[in-house]
């Protein structure tokens, strides 16, 4: 390509090509040039949000040559790419990370001075992009981070929700949902109009003969709506490399089958397609760790998967490659069963379209592809009814069919005795409606599965997945334990330890190599060293206390002990058994002479999270833990002895401000149902020590930092099946203490019991699903023990730098070094300067 254009015309391109900043006049000559021709704005009415508008898009710029850049360099070398196939992507803000990244902060901080403004209050009037529930999003966009940083060509594939994740709003403490509308100026963005992919849906399948007399399958008479592009840049730090994050939004075809309608004179009819089209990309799903089985749903995931594959397999064809070399310049990584159609749609290519046979099109297949399974909770298994997908996929289900038909024949042959076998690893649930089984699909579609994090991958592999582990051999499951980048929960998140752990390792290197982190252990005497970093956790405790004032009018003590449990609200992540603790707490307390209250360690018990609107349980822990923070916070008899917070609306930009701000943090789930939790590693990296259950990343953070540095309880994963076996048959006793919680929201303490008691009468009359009274004793005497833990600062603090400087294996870095090594087979592609 490069050569077939004349020396003169490169010249003038290379005189006039685009050059980013590189200095605080630099940029802010953009900044004034963007706020006074792309925003019509001018110096007497330029305000934060159009100071913000026009540093993003100065950022923009630099980060877009950066882009094309390193789209050039990757199509010249031409090697192996990754795809990231997810259906979320939680990005929070981007400024922030695009200054840190690209190294430019301080200059546009001096350069944002210069011009009247101060650099928080610009970056803090952007809108979160929250294209995502919670940390199976996050997850994919701290490894964009990481792909970029590593300098892997890799692309990530999404969909561009009009609406992402619900806002949170607290009313008389129940939860609300507001639309998250954030399209808007959303300056991060660049629509490719001209990058467009025809989508069909409905219809039937037809057998054809091709030229050579072969029958073939088409899919006839179906509609067609249109994937429309929307490139987001993704900058790598202190690196040139800016990767894609490609998101499809839909919009009705421009083809025939509109001109039809409108040619008839049906316009109304013709204008409601449309916007039917355009319901596809519309919303985000709001539901974490659960399937519903809605077709709009199905039809997002088709959408999807139809548009990127083409995508992927137009830049493969450009390149005139024999279609056996696929795999070798084309990974596939699928983020949870939801792009398993994908599997589907590349059989569909290349047996009905480019006309190859069938084993020789699914060695492909399977070669390409790779699955991540990030749970083992039974209500998050994807299935789909046989009808749902006859009807909007046919000839997809034709597909499945065969590859179930092969499989099973296989599976016969290897097991000829063993009927029971073929029924259980059918991809065809025998159900009424007949279920088609997602993640089967996905296990014999790839040829490598992993779980995200040790135990949850021994889970899979000895009892969800256990019949492919004895089909496939067990060499097809492995394990990769999930990460966070440490340029967003470390570096962006609290600049100040950043800046101290800079001080004492002689630089930022730990911020690509994060085990570098463990030269800080030399300083864990260091008295000084020890004072800067008390006081930089006490700063960050501040900051929380400024938020919670600013949101829900509470005043706390910052000298407290600052107890957090942030993330999505889920009876399997048990913030009922932290709120009844608290209760219990604050019984105690009631009870105590004023000689004893004088010894107890004060506390802020916060909570953050947002429930599923469809998922009442959650729904009625979120109420009584306001309800609970009412009174509790009133009580003068009580003080600053206990304060209970719920933080609205908890999101990736609040993670940032409550992350490094912890004491403690709670990682409760009971024990085999968090598939890794990453949280824990975000807290644990700020300086916080954790209490938890010997559950998902949990156990392999204690390994690391060490066992006396965390505080652990409850019973173990190996015991739950057999406890909740004796609940069944009604071997179950209360605990005396957790009795006692009961009987003061029985007595109405906090409002009407009758609010509550599906949420008590969970645990008393329907089995204890999730053991919070197996596991009450361990977990209010473990708090004792943090309690008493924390009286001793020095030793707490000791606790606090010994653990960060142990945690360098959770970086996404390490992470995505491991899957391009065992899974993807890919090589960064070093930038040259
Ligand atoms: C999750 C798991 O619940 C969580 O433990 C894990 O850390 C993340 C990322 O691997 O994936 N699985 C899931 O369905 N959601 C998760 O957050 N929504």
């Amino acid at each position: 390509v490069e050569a077939s254009i004349p020396e003169p015309l490169r010249e003038a391109w290379r005189k006039y090509s685009a050059h980013e900043f590189t200095n605080k006049d630099e940029f802010e000559r953009e900044l004034v040039r963007h706020i006074e021709t792309t925003l019509a704005r001018s110096l007497y009415n330029c305000d934060d949000l159009a100071a913000y508008s026009g540093t993003a898009l100065a950022f923009r710029d630099r980060l877009i040559i950066e882009w094309n850049r390193t789209q050039q360099r990757q199509t010249f070398t031409d090697q192996k790419r990754v795809y990231y196939l997810s259906l979320e992507f939680l990005m929070g803000r981007a400024l922030d990370n695009a200054m840190l990244n690209v190294g430019m902060k301080d200059a546009a901080r001096e350069g944002l001075q210069d011009l009247g403004f101060r650099i928080e209050d610009v970056i803090g009037q952007e809108h979160d992009a929250a294209l995502g529930n919670g940390g199976l999003g996050r997850l994919a966009a701290c490894f964009l981070d990481s792909l970029a940083t590593l300098n892997y060509p890799a692309w990530g594939y999404g969909l561009r929700y009009r609406y992402g994740i619900f806002k949170q709003e607290i009313v008389n403490g129940y939860q609300m949902e507001v639309p998250d509308y954030w399209l808007d100026n959303n300056p991060w963005e660049f629509p490719r109009h001209d990058i467009t992919v025809d989508i069909q849906f409905y219809g039937h399948v037809k057998k054809k003969q091709d030229e050579n007399g072969k029958l073939v399958a088409s899919w006839v008479e179906a509609e067609v709506v249109q994937a429309v592009a929307y490139d987001v840049p993704i900058p790598g730090y202190g690196t040139k490399t800016t990767n894609n994050l490609r998101l499809w939004s839909s919009k009705a075809s421009s083809g025939e089958f509109d001109f039809q309608k409108f040619n008839a004179g049906d316009y109304e009819s013709a204008v409601a397609d449309q916007q039917s089209a355009e319901t596809i990309s519309a919303v985000l799903y709001p539901n974490d760790n659960l399937e519903r089985g809605k077709e709009l749903r199905l039809k997002q995931q088709y959408f999807w998967c139809a548009a990127s594959l083409y995508d992927i397999v137009r830049r493969f064809k450009k390149t005139k490659r024999a279609w056996s070399e696929f795999p070798d310049q084309v990974a596939i990584q699928l983020n949870d069963t939801h792009p398993t159609l994908a599997i589907i749609e590349m059989q569909r290519i290349l047996i009905d379209i480019e006309g190859l046979e069938w084993d020789e099109a699914w060695t492909i297949v399977t070669k390409t592809f790779g699955y991540t399974n990030h749970t083992v909770l039974p209500e998050a298994l994807e299935k789909w009814s046989v009808p749902l997908m006859q009807n909007l996929l046919p000839r997809h289900l034709q597909i499945i069919y065969d590859i179930n038909l092969y499989f099973l024949q296989a599976v016969e042959k290897q097991f000829p005795n063993d009927r029971e076998i073929l029924s259980r690893v059918s991809i065809i649930e025998e159900s009424h409606p007949k279920m088609v089984r997602m993640a089967y699909i996905a296990i014999i579609g790839s040829h490598k599965v992993n779980g995200v994090a040790e135990l949850h991958s021994d889970l899979l592999k000895s009892t969800l997945f256990k019949d492919f582990v004895d089909i496939y051999g067990v060499d097809r499951f492995t394990n990769v334990t999930n990460g966070v980048t440490p340029r967003r929960w470390l570096h962006q998140a609290n600049p100040a330890l950043s800046s101290l752990i800079a001080e004492k390792l002689g630089g930022h290197e730990f911020l690509t190599d994060l085990t570098l982190l463990d030269k800080l252990e030399a300083f864990v005497d260091d008295k000084d060293f020890r004072r800067q970093w008390a006081h930089i956790k006490s700063d960050n405790k501040l900051r929380l206390a400024r938020l919670i004032k600013d949101t829900t009018g509470y005043t706390v003590n910052p000298e407290s002990l600052f107890d957090i449990q942030v993330k999505r609200i889920h009876e399997y992540k048990r913030q009922q058994l932290n709120i009844f603790g608290v209760i219990h707490r604050y019984l105690k307390i009631k009870g105590m002479s004023a000689e004893e209250r004088k010894k107890v360690v004060p506390r802020v018990s916060i909570f953050g999270g947002k429930a599923a609107p469809g998922y009442w349980m959650a729904k009625t822990i979120i109420h009584l833990i306001n309800k609970v923070a009412a009174v509790v916070n009133n009580d003068s008899d009580v003080g600053d002895l206990l304060k209970v917070i719920f933080i609205e609306d908890y999101n990736v930009s609040k993670a940032e401000i409550i992350c490094p701000a912890s004491d403690i943090s709670e990682h409760i789930s009971t024990a085999g149902t968090e598939g890794s939790g990453t949280s824990n590693m975000k807290f644990v990296l700020n300086g916080g020590l954790i209490i938890g259950t010997c559950d998902g990343a949990n156990i392999e953070i204690t390994r690391e930092i060490g066992d006396q540095n965390i505080f652990l309880f409850g019973n173990l994963a190996e015991d739950v099946e057999d406890l909740r076996h004796r609940h069944f048959y009604g071997d179950f006793q209360l605990d005396p203490a957790l009795e006692k919680v009961f009987k003061a929201i029985k007595d109405n303490m906090f409002g009407d019991a009758g609010d509550f008691s599906a949420l008590t009468a969970s645990i008393e009359e329907h089995g204890d699903y999730y053991l919070v009274s197996d596991d009450f004793h361990s977990y209010v005497t473990t708090h004792e023990m943090v309690d008493e833990a924390f009286l001793n600062k020095e030793e707490w603090l000791a606790k606090s730098i010994t653990s960060v400087a142990r945690m360098g294996f959770f970086s996404t870095d390490r992470v995505i070094n491991e899957y391009a090594d065992s899974i993807w087979n890919v090589e960064p592609l070093a930038v040259k300067d």
